[in-house]
């Protein structure tokens, strides 16, 4: 039984030491210590031995399983240990190669026409007011003397939503919102940038929703040249040192006297081109002293206050200043329009 349990050790040894996967080692420890293995089986013949060997050959098939048992777990660490080599190796990444490239947005035109406008205005001592895009009919008209019935309000041109809810057409509601929070007091000193929607067909010209820029200067003493002067630095700031403004007389029903801004055609310097359609100057804006109406519903005194307001399109001056000839590529976001004016 001793050369049977050493023979058995010897030949467990050299399997396990063949064993190339823990499966195949995991066979080997059943084969030799299992309930039903090798070591148990020579065991089983210990009643035949005398009262003397018998602790002998305990002794020793505990000695070989203890062997065997070390050796299994040795070698069972050192296949986890190759796995795990053999893992990293395979699934090394190389973090130095070049990664994919990432497509980085940028902002819009029309914002950049936007913030340019805001951020000259800040520096002159305005504020940036916003307002809701669903206006009531008060403000969006009643507030801007076009009561109900006013042949400019349009019906046809605006979108409404109940009879007295509708989308606003323009962003002066921003700027009586604001004059009434003032309760009479000045100075108001707001620019009021956003979305304004109309009942239009699209088309190159026209979109049924674009973006305007109103401002509004109200204190004591506010005069048409104070209106002037900041017309002519809005111009230059936008359109460049050497142009020119003059101011033509027009009509809208919020101001009165009310002017159309046009700057002198940099094109042609006044010869005519298409660009100023041969006239020398081109239409950018329009403005006026606030009617005392529009001053009175929004609780100032028109005896002691005057004011000024001019409105303009964002779209309009980003399609003269880049030469852009169909509104809708500002909503359309073809990238290749949009990366045109990206300052990367
Ligand atoms: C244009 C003309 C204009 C105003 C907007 C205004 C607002 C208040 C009172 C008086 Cl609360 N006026 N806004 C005034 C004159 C012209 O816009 O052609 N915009 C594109």
């Amino acid at each position: 039984m001793k050369e049977r349990l050493q023979e058995l050790k010897q030949e467990a040894l050299e399997k396990i030491q063949a064993a190339d996967d823990t499966k195949a080692l995991q066979d080997v420890r059943v084969y030799y210590l299992g309930k039903k293995g090798q070591i148990t089986d020579v065991l089983k013949g210990m009643g035949k031995l005398s009262k003397e060997e018998r602790p002998v050959i305990g002794q020793l098939a505990n000695e070989v399983r203890d062997t065997l048992t070390e050796a299994l777990d040795s070698k069972s660490e050192q296949l986890e240990n190759e796995q795990i080599e053999k893992q990293l190796r395979e699934e090394a990444i190389d973090v130095t190669l070049p990664g994919k490239p990432v497509q980085a947005g940028g902002s819009h035109l029309l914002m950049d026409v936007i913030r340019d406008i805001e951020d000259l205005f800040t520096s002159m001592g305005y504020e940036v007011a916003e307002g809701p895009e669903v206006e009531t009919d008060y403000y969006n008209f009643e507030a801007l003397n076009l009561p109900k019935g006013h042949p400019a309000r349009d019906m046809q041109d605006t979108f409404y939503i109940t009879e007295e809810l509708l989308m606003r057409t323009h962003t002066s509601p921003v700027q009586a919102r604001t004059m009434n929070r003032h309760e009479g007091r000045g100075p108001v000193k707001i620019i009021c940038p956003g979305k304004v929607y109309r009942r239009d067909t699209d088309d190159a010209t026209h979109s049924h929703q674009f973006t305007q820029i109103e401002g509004l200067y109200v204190d004591e003493k506010i005069r048409m040249s104070d209106l002037k002067g900041t017309l002519n630095v809005l111009a230059k700031h936008l359109f460049g040192e050497d142009r020119k403004i003059r101011l033509r007389p027009s009509y809208f029903p919020f101001t009165e006297p009310s002017v159309e801004m046009d700057i002198s055609c940099k094109v042609c310097g006044g010869e005519g081109c298409s660009v100023c359609k041969g006239s020398g100057w081109i239409e950018i804006l329009g403005a006026g002293m606030v009617h005392p109406n529009v001053l009175e519903m929004a609780g100032f005194d028109p005896d002691k206050y005057t004011g000024f307001a001019f409105g303009m399109g964002p779209e309009r001056i980003a399609m003269l200043k880049y030469g852009i000839e169909d509104i809708r590529h500002f909503y359309t976001n073809d990238v290749r329009f949009l990366k045109q004016f990206h300052r990367v």
